[in-house]
């Protein structure tokens, strides 16, 4: 099996990247350790203090974003850092080439149940026209990343990641530290009877998407038999979207803050949508590719379909 760094080479990846990627995985070896470490490590459970969402910060979510924060500061290479837990963009070096966004725990409400967590991340180039440590280095269409992965802490930790080729999948071998080669080219089918959504928001949907949720449930033949598989984490729903095919759903709704869903463009969209499209799949947000959007914000929000084409196509029919 081949080691990641071989097969970045091989891609053709430019050296100053594969430094910067390994730097990001060496955090993401120090956070899957703490993860396994659970209780014993003393870092579950909540923090008092709120992040920008108004969400309570988790202890370990605290933990791996100042993991990933230090370590990608004190990387030459990068300019920028921006992260969920982050209210705004953080200056690394005037310099700097790269700029890079990630959520350090993706689905963390999973944590103190020992359920499906990963860290995502992604890489832009640095903007040279605007301040090093504006938030505005972000406002760059999903289009422009130059790498796009997550790391799941699953049973085993798995690395997805894609640097603009093929979706390639390695897993974490703790006999000698590094990433394998497992899964070369990660291809979703385009049919697919499984759907990722959270469908205790029926009631608070438009009614496009009821009417969408109705056929689906109670008249399509075509989608006779789906099942729904939803973690609560959309690293894992799209991991497995990746690996066998399916939906993951996460609409717009009429609660206060989801006027635009819950799903934040720069740190779980965009990369997700990257490794969705290099996998085969398609990624749309109200009918619109989620790739092409230009950013306005750094924690925006989009609603979100992504995966199987043909559902993902029927859904925007429907709706939009
Ligand atoms: P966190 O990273 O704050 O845990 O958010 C997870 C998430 O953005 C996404 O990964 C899930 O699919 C979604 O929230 C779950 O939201 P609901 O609990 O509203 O279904």
């Amino acid at each position: 099996m081949k080691r990641l760094n071989k097969v970045l080479k091989e891609d053709g990846v430019e050296t100053d990247l594969i430094m910067l990627i390994r730097t990001i995985l060496a955090t993401t070896k120090e956070i899957a350790f703490r993860v396994s470490q659970g209780e014993l490590a003393g870092v579950l459970g909540s923090t008092l203090n709120e992040n920008i969402q108004g969400e309570v910060q988790k202890k370990l979510d605290v933990i791996a974003n100042q993991l990933l924060k230090d370590t990608l500061i004190d990387d030459d290479l990068v300019k920028t850092v921006a992260s969920e837990e982050e209210d705004n963009a953080v200056g690394a070096h005037p310099e700097g080439k790269y700029i890079v966004a990630f959520d350090p725990l993706d689905g963390s409400s999973n944590i103190d149940v020992n359920g499906q967590i990963g860290t995502i991340f992604t890489i832009y180039p640095a903007k040279v026209d605007v301040p090093y440590d504006s938030d505005e280095q972000f406002n760059q269409p999903g289009t422009n990343q130059v790498c796009a992965g997550y790391v799941l802490y699953g049973p085993s930790s798995l690395l997805v990641m894609s640097t603009g080729g093929p979706t390639r999948c390695y897993t974490h071998d703790l006999t000698h530290g590094g990433f394998l080669l497992t899964k070369p080219e990660l291809l979703v089918p385009s049919k697919s009877r499984e759907f990722s959504v959270n469908m205790a928001n029926y009631r608070y949907w438009d009614e496009s998407t009821q009417v969408y949720f109705d056929k689906l449930l109670y008249t399509s033949e075509e989608f006779d038999k789906s099942s729904i598989r939803y973690n609560a984490a959309m690293v894992g729903d799209v991991h497995r979207i990746l690996c066998r095919g399916g939906v993951f759903m996460y609409p717009q709704d009429t609660r206060a803050g989801n006027e635009n869903g819950k799903i934040r463009l720069l740190y779980e969209a965009n990369p997700l949508a990257m490794l969705t499209e290099n996998a085969g799949g398609i990624a749309t947000s109200k009918g619109r590719r989620i790739l092409d959007i230009q950013p306005d914000d750094l924690h925006q929000r989009v609603p979100v379909i992504l995966g199987s084409s043909e559902p993902v196509n029927y859904f925007d029919s429907i709706v939009y």
